[in-house]
């Protein structure tokens, strides 16, 4: 078999003394933390689209990025030597998963049936090289954003023919997700969104929207596929105005259409914060709605306004980010994918090990960090104590819905003006960067 990346061996931990740049520093796939190999905690992903499939291009010039399994004429070629390369890097990398659209790794057709014909070949492939290597797969999902056909939307298109078009994509990609064996199946809502109102309905656009996952859950218990439904939030890019703007608005939407049991969220970082939230923020949003399920790795740039899924080096959000997802039980199908791109300047394919193994050393810390704060509990201690109020009888009758607002006056004018206290918020940063090893 070929090699593609023969100037690269297996990754392995040095430890944090190593100055080797192609070694961990600080992720020890088999080392336990609060019990469990770190393998487990981060179930990390590579994603194909961007580490296989994108050569750099950016609206101001084609790709710079030449890789030895594209240079063929011949599309299934190509396909057929990029998951061979792909599944080589996965190796030597050592990640346990994979992620892909329908659309990365097999080129569409003119007609549906030709293009199932040819996912299906590329799928036997991965199939055969996720035997041999033992890589499995996070998630599959489908493109349903590049094809000129869904330019005004999948699901949310003003044409029937457009949304029948869409769910035969995503009925295929089911299909091919659990035969694969994924652990989950992506819904993104590429295009499901507006440019101006002046042409939109939103309301009907929703309730079709309702209508693709309701069959999409239908047909998964046709299938038997035994996988995790995620929905992605994004509020922009490609539309002005995405529906599934942040895990907030995913999550009013999926009560609305009786979807919540179906569904868990994929929080993307860089998501997170064009929608002027933070990572954090809306981990802890799905957290506390009981709705957390994976993430997409990786970052954006705050001089730049839009997604560039740079690799994640931010050691503040890989700590509070292990923390939060540990305090809520940590992945349990989900896991943590890079969906991250290496810049268009990062030509070699080096770059793309260097870039990983950067984001896998990142959160390896943060976990190792999260956890010794899950010991120490100096926030929870700190958390519960503000908010002891609460737990005497005065606060829990408010809290089960049995007060008045007579009460309330009648406790204000006996108890005067209530005490306040000091938030804290320096004290609790100097001791989250003590956890900074
Ligand atoms: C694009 C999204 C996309 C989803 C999968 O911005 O991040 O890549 O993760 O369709
Ligand atoms: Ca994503
Ligand atoms: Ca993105």
């Amino acid at each position: 078999m070929p090699q593609y990346f023969p100037e690269v061996k297996k990754i392995k931990y040095e430890g944090p003394k190593s100055k080797n740049p192609l070694a961990f520093k600080h992720y020890n796939p088999d080392e336990k933390v609060m019990g469990k190999k770190m393998r487990d905690h981060l179930r990390f992903a590579v994603c194909y689209w961007h580490s296989f499939k994108g050569m750099g291009a950016d609206p101001f010039g084609p790709g710079t990025i030449l890789r030895s399994y594209n240079q063929s004429d011949d599309p299934m070629k190509v396909a057929e030597e990029t998951m061979q390369a792909a599944f080589e890097f996965f190796t030597k990398l050592g990640v346990e998963f994979w992620c892909f659209h329908d659309r990365d790794i097999a080129p569409e057709a003119d007609k549906l049936a030709e293009t199932n014909r040819r996912l299906d070949q590329i799928v036997a492939l991965a199939k055969k090289l996720q035997n041999d290597t033992g890589v499995k797969l996070l998630w599959g999902t489908s493109n349903m954003f590049s094809h000129r056909r869904f330019m005004a939307g999948a699901g949310t298109n003003p044409s029937p023919a457009v949304f029948a078009y869409a769910a035969s994509q995503v009925k295929k990609a089911m299909e091919v997700t659990k035969y694969l064996g994924g652990a989950g199946y992506v819904f993104w809502g590429g295009r499901e969104g507006y440019d101006t109102l002046l042409n939109t309905d939103m309301g009907r656009e929703l309730d079709h929207l309702a209508c693709l996952l309701h069959m999409a859950v239908d047909y998964k218990k046709k299938i038997r596929f035994g996988g995790q439904f995620f929905i992605e939030p994004k509020p922009k890019e490609p539309t002005k105005h995405q529906y599934d703007f942040d895990a907030a608005s995913c999550h009013a939407f999926l009560q609305k259409y009786d979807l919540v049991p179906h569904f868990k969220l994929n929080i993307e970082a860089n998501h997170a914060t064009l929608a002027g939230h933070t990572f954090l923020h809306d981990l802890e949003y799905a957290l506390a709605n009981g709705i957390f399920g994976s993430v997409d790795a990786n970052r954006g740039d705050p001089l730049l306004g839009w997604d560039t899924d740079q690799f994640p080096t931010d050691l503040y959000d890989t700590i509070m980010g292990m923390y939060i997802i540990l305090r809520g039980g940590g992945f349990k199908t989900g896991g943590l994918n890079f969906d991250a791109k290496v810049r268009r300047q990062s030509i070699d394919p080096v770059d793309l090990f260097h870039a990983h193994i950067g984001g896998m050393d990142a959160f390896a810390r943060g976990l190792k960090a999260a956890a010794r704060m899950l010991k120490d509990k100096p926030f929870e201690k700190f958390i519960r104590d503000r908010y002891k109020g609460w737990n005497t009888p005065f606060g829990k009758k408010i809290e089960k819905g049995r007060a008045t607002f007579e009460q309330m006056e009648a406790y204000t004018l006996k108890n005067g003006e209530p005490r306040i206290q000091s938030g804290r918020q320096e004290l609790l940063e100097n001791i989250l960067n003590e956890y900074i090893d």
